[in-house]
């Protein structure tokens, strides 16, 4: 790989902080939501309510543990990690004038110790971490006003620390709020609860809409600020396979993938592609959509792509083929791959899909990519000390391997890898501890025990020797 590539770890200021009331901070979309299970969705409550538990409110405690962390990642050798800003750090309502200043320096700090140590930050603005004030107030991005208020908190964030943070993206995984079937995504996207009788999906496109716009504002604010800054979409691989060579299975998967698409088409191209005009009109959709958006859309395009690489998914049109029914399974047409295996929590183990996926964005966009997530959430087992987790050593280096391929032989330009959940995080989907992602194993449980401490994985010191190398030791037996 080139001598620049960015290994690193890949958080997110909700599912690591915790401090969730600390220096001012204001209540986000994930403080509201309890913690589920693999079959069972987080509930999603209003305000904060007494006997519920809230995983993120303390999740791991990175607010007070950042430094000993860092410590741990440059013992690793990152070269860059990515967090989020937790919006309601910065502005805790959100649609105050201006920011809060406790919450600026704490990410000063922060971004400031990564440096010390080496360690680049890459910066999301927008990781499900929205003001829940806003989502009260306004309906979350129903409202064409969220491009005021996430702009200013972006415009304050790029003022603050361009300095300090080269590479930024926008709106974390924006294409999940598509899958309208399960209500966790829409809420956490865009602060929207969905209402009786409504078309979810006319309802995401708007909002989606409005973060097109505010995005491409982002863009272009920071390529005048400072013309060395990076700012880059960021969407979640959805790969789909069609179960057979029907070419009904193959037109259906085309049409799942293109539906995923769709999100990092618009930030790329700069315009609404001809199919989802067309589908607009078929579905009498009417979305709130003006003159000086798409002149907007038109000038901020990004300037990379990143995305997030679990699984893939397969999709079929035959009724006789048992769905899998997942709470992440996109529509009813997906079923299970029988050629691969599945993570404890469902997710489709393929690393071949993982080359796959890059081939086909570097044809799509032939703009640089950076893989900010891919990992496996499984149990992992502290004993006397120590987390054999070899198997999580194996999905990373089957994943690693194939990145490589897709660099050197089919000629993808990727910036960078980061491992996702490099320290165990509180799982997104399902609000769990016990889905553990983490190169370094944390002491806390699904009912809020345990002493926080950090212990180093088998993991670590394998993926240590990863970045050493600069991916070479993957080859190694
Ligand atoms: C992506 C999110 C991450 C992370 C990851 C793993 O959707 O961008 O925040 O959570 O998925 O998912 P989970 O935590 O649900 O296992």
């Amino acid at each position: 790989m080139k001598k620049d590539f960015l290994w690193g770890g890949a958080v997110a200021a909700h599912q690591v902080e915790g401090a969730y009331q600390a220096g001012g901070k204001g209540l986000s979309a994930a403080d509201v939501m309890t913690s589920g299970t693999r079959y069972t969705p987080r509930e999603i409550t209003d305000g904060v309510l007494e006997g519920k538990y809230y995983p993120n409110h303390e999740a791991i405690d990175f607010y007070h543990h950042f430094r000993e962390d860092i410590d741990l990642f440059a013992e690793m050798g990152f070269r860059c990690l990515r967090t989020s800003i937790a919006w309601t750090r910065i502005f805790p309502n959100g649609d105050e004038e201006t920011p809060n200043e406790e919450g600026l320096r704490f990410y000063d700090e922060l971004f400031d110790y990564m440096l010390e140590k080496g360690i680049q930050p890459v910066v999301t603005l927008s990781h499900f971490e929205m003001p829940y004030h806003l989502i009260r107030e306004y309906g979350g991005w129903r409202s064409r006003r969220c491009i005021e208020f996430f702009t200013r908190f972006a415009f304050a964030c790029i003022r603050r620390y361009a300095k300090k943070v080269k590479y930024w993206m926008t709106f974390n995984e924006i294409n999940n709020q598509i899958l309208v079937d399960n209500p966790i995504y829409a809420f956490t996207n865009s602060g929207i609860l969905f209402r009786e009788g409504e078309n979810r999906e006319e309802v995401v496109y708007q909002a989606a809409h409005y973060q097109f716009v505010a995005s491409a504002m982002v863009v272009d604010f920071a390529s005048q600020w400072d013309s060395e800054l990076m700012v880059g979409c960021m969407v979640a691989a959805q790969p789909f396979y069609p179960y057979s060579c029907r070419p009904d299975d193959i037109l259906e998967a085309q049409r799942e993938n293109r539906k995923q698409f769709f999100f990092s088409d618009v930030h790329v191209w700069g315009e609404y592609p001809s199919y989802i005009r067309k589908y607009w009109e078929r579905q009498r959709y009417s979305l709130d959509i003006m003159p000086e958006d798409l002149e907007w859309i038109r000038k901020g395009t990004v300037d990379y792509v990143g995305f997030s690489y679990y699984y893939t998914s397969v999709v079929t049109t035959e009724e006789d083929i048992e769905r899998t029914g997942d709470l992440n399974a996109a529509g009813t047409n997906t079923v299970d791959n029988p050629y691969l295996q599945a993570s404890d929590w469902g997710w489709t183990i393929d690393a071949k899909g993982l080359r796959y996926f890059l081939i086909e964005l570097q044809d799509r966009y032939r703009i640089p990519l950076f893989i900010v997530e891919n990992g496996l959430g499984s149990y992992d087992e502290l004993q006397d000390g120590q987390v054999d987790d070899q198997y999580r050593i194996d999905y990373l280096k089957a994943h690693i391997q194939e990145m490589i391929k897709a660099v050197e032989i089919d000629g993808v330009d990727l910036l960078g890898y980061t491992v996702w959940g490099c320290i165990d995080p509180v799982s997104f989907t399902t609000g769990e501890m016990r889905k553990r992602y983490g190169l370094i194993y944390v002491d806390k449980d699904d009912d809020g025990n345990g002493t926080l401490k950090r212990y180093r994985k088998k993991s670590f010191a394998w993926y240590k020797k990863v970045i050493e190398s600069n991916g070479e030791s993957v080859w190694e037996p």
